[in-house]
């Protein structure tokens, strides 16, 4: 791993002109921060650098560092014709919501692939993979390290954001020794652990609990499936000012459930899918396996499917219906 950051930060200070810093779309805390930590250290080594995302970011992460410079737009590819292109925290560069830009370049650039999924098609022409690693911004924590980039407190609040959302605030599976001491060290190095927890954590609104309290009320068991599940209808989130957003920490909350091994979230999304998100905290269940059987992926203890198709209850029973 040394050595291929050792070629990496070469290829980014002497080989490339214009580098696009790309976290994937609907962007997370681990791929916001990441790319954020990212553009601080590109900016510190004098690269030109551009923060770009399909789509753009959640007032719960606007706090963090470049996030006001972020650009949707997709034409400032083909005005800026990036020659480098570092992407975040995604499997595949169509996952990114990047695949049509890159496309778009007339002269293909050299990819550089940061990620901890175990799913990653080591699509890069560069691939700094840590599958064990708790967030991707764990895995740019070893990368500044082996490339000797100072940890100013902006990037450590930036890395930090990333492994606190991705290990549910050090508590899920995914909090290994490493992930902690990576969190002690970004601490330390100035990582603004309250801020983080503030904006990204306490920031519920009396809506979003509401309709909390609407899928808890329908929380089923299956016993033979070892499942505790609940489902959330568009016409259930038109009744409250929410987000999806709003809605991600249900399956984790789930999550907390002792009677049974694995927790699934069933959503309505705008587009005529339904959205599943599944969690266990049993190192004996994959529920990634499960998620790609319906045609999804992420990790053992975290994934997630989308099946088209709406939600309707069946004498009692929530299926997905058309599609
Ligand atoms: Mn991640």
């Amino acid at each position: 791993m040394l050595e291929l950051a050792r070629q990496i930060h070469a290829h980014l200070t002497h080989r490339s002109a214009r580098v696009v810093v790309v976290p994937h779309k609907n962007p997370d805390g681990d791929t916001l921060g990441a790319a954020s930590a990212f553009v601080g250290y590109l900016r510190a080594t004098g690269v030109d650098t551009t923060l770009w995302c399909k789509t753009g970011v959640s007032t719960a992460l606007a706090f963090l560092p470049h996030a006001d410079e972020l650009h949707s737009n997709p034409a400032v590819w083909t005005e800026r014709q990036f020659d480098t292109v570092c992407i975040f925290d995604a499997g595949d560069p169509v996952f990114a919501g990047a695949q049509d830009c890159i496309n778009s370049l007339a002269v293909r650039p050299t990819i550089i692939n940061f990620d901890h999924h175990f799913t990653n098609t080591r699509f890069g022409d560069f691939n700094f993979l840590q599958l064990d690693a708790a967030s991707t911004t764990e895995v740019l924590f070893h990368y500044f390290s082996y490339v000797g980039q100072v940890i100013n407190a902006p990037i450590a609040t930036a890395l930090l954001t990333g492994l606190m959302t991705d290990t549910g605030n050090f508590s899920n599976p995914a909090t290994s020794e490493s992930a902690l001491r990576a969190g002690a060290e970004l601490v330390r190095a100035g990582g603004n652990y309250t801020a983080i927890l503030n904006y990204t954590y306490r920031n519920k609104s009396a809506d979003a609990l509401r309709l909390w309290g609407i899928a808890l009320s329908r929380l089923q068991i299956n016993k033979d499936l070892d499942l505790a599940y609940t489902v959330l209808t568009r016409a259930d989130m038109t009744g409250f000012k929410v987000t999806d957003n709003d809605v991600e920490g249900v399956s984790n909350f789930l999550n907390s459930i002792g009677e049974t091994k694995i927790a699934l979230v069933l959503k309505e999304t705008q587009d005529g899918m339904v959205k599943g998100s599944l969690r266990t905290t049993h190192d004996d269940v994959d529920v990634a396996a499960i998620a790609g059987a319906f045609g999804g992926g992420g990790h053992k203890k975290a994934a997630g499917f989308s099946v088209k198709g709406h939600l309707e209850n069946i004498k009692g029973e929530w299926q997905i219906v058309g599609g």
